[in-house]
């Protein structure tokens, strides 16, 4: 063969041999030896479980966070009314891909019922009334789901910027001790399952003193908590890797594991401050803050996969801390950061993109754990 037709026919065997690896890989099997990959999904993801989005579930996500239907809101939306139905499906259909699932949320301020921070007469609910409905949801939904459920999300996003805790209906009926007794009756009503705390934005030094301090509180308190899960909604450039991987330092510290509970790079312009998931938060349209419409440019492709490379070299250092990487979303498609805070746009900030193809970012998540030093610690 004439040398720059072999070497052409080289070049194209590599180009395939990369787009094969991206089909053929699996990055619950890349990362097994060092954390749990995840990755959060609806209903229609697997409603047919031949599909596309069941497929890539199934060859890449080793524990699956539903992103809403273990919320309060869709497991007892009227007292004492609980559904089940959907829950039960996605624990059936991880069951069937020896697969773990992770419930999201017990106790959080979002996406639960006006009907639980309502007291007699338009008053606010008391103490005792709202730790009865607390008591009673938890019992019963980790009653029905024990050993079916790895870990609970058991508070979920109790902390503002500055470190204090928010003020919560959960908060101004019962106490700052809300946090203690929801871990209580969690760990009473399954003894097995992990028990986590959640929140956005604990890279950032104030909230994670926080955060710090309530876990110490607990401990304190003799409740075990498993794991901090730090969310990790991220921007290209913040935080640096260095802010999250000292977040990251700082609660494996007091003796609990680290989870990256939500991950995922937002790619648009425009928007005020990095990681703030707080669901009030709106902000105005503007043409100039949606520019990827028709898709992402291959240098912010490349960019995207340079930030996920940062990010995973830095967990793979890191793996005796991290138990698991969860994603939130399955494709760009899926991702809340299309309507959040400006709704209407078209972002870009997972592994696979709108036709479920592997974008370089996945290839470069894979490549950290396939080429990472087995000397290394
Ligand atoms: O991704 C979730 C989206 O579908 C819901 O509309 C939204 C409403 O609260 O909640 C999103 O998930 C949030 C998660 O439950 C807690 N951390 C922030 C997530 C993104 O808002």
């Amino acid at each position: 063969m004439p040398r720059t037709l072999f070497f052409l026919a080289a070049l194209a065997s590599l180009a395939v041999s990369g787009a094969v690896s991206a089909q053929t890989a699996s990055l619950r099997e890349a990362y097994q030896p060092y954390f749990l990959i995840g990755a959060a999904v609806n209903t229609g993801n697997y409603a047919d479980e031949n599909s596309e989005d069941a497929r890539l579930i199934k060859t890449h996500f080793k524990v699956l966070t539903p992103e809403n239907i273990l919320k309060w809101e869709a497991l007892q939306p009227h007292p004492g009314q609980f559904e089940f139905r959907a829950a039960d499906r996605l624990v059936a259909f991880a069951g069937q891909n020896q697969s773990h699932v992770v419930g999201h949320t017990l106790v959080w301020h979002g996406q639960t019922p006006p009907w639980v921070f309502a007291g007699e007469n338009g008053e606010p609910p008391d103490r005792d009334l709202l730790l009865a409905r607390m008591r009673d949801h938890i019992n019963t939904v980790l009653g029905r789901y024990q050993g079916r459920v790895l870990g609970w999300d058991v508070v979920n996003e109790a902390l503002n910027e500055d470190g204090t805790l928010r003020d919560t209906p959960w908060r101004r009926a019962i106490g700052d001790d809300y946090i203690e007794k929801a871990f209580e009756y969690a760990r009473a009503a399954d003894p097995a399952a992990e028990l986590y705390y959640n929140d956005y934005r604990l890279e950032a030094p104030a909230k994670r003193a926080g955060a710090v301090s309530l876990v110490k509180r607990l401990q304190a308190a003799g409740l075990r908590i498993d794991a901090v899960g730090i969310q990790g909604h991220v921007g290209l450039t913040q935080p640096s890797i260095a802010e999250q991987e000292d977040a990251i330092r700082d609660f494996h510290r007091l003796g609990v594991r680290v989870m990256i509970t939500e991950m995922d790079v937002d790619v648009l312009p425009g928007t005020k401050g990095w990681g703030d998931a707080d669901i009030r938060r709106r902000e105005a349209a503007d043409p100039a803050f949606n520019p990827y419409a028709q898709g992402l440019p291959a240098p912010m492709q490349d960019a995207l996969a340079a930030r996920y490379a940062d990010f995973f070299r830095m967990y793979l250092r890191n793996h005796d801390k991290i138990t698991r990487v969860t994603f939130w979303g399955l494709n760009d498609g899926d991702s809340w950061l299309n309507g959040f805070p400006i709704p209407g746009r078209t972002n870009h900030p997972l592994l696979f993109d709108r036709q479920n193809r592997a974008k370089p970012a996945f290839q470069a998540v894979l490549d950290a754990a396939q080429t990472r030093d087995r000397s290394d610690p």
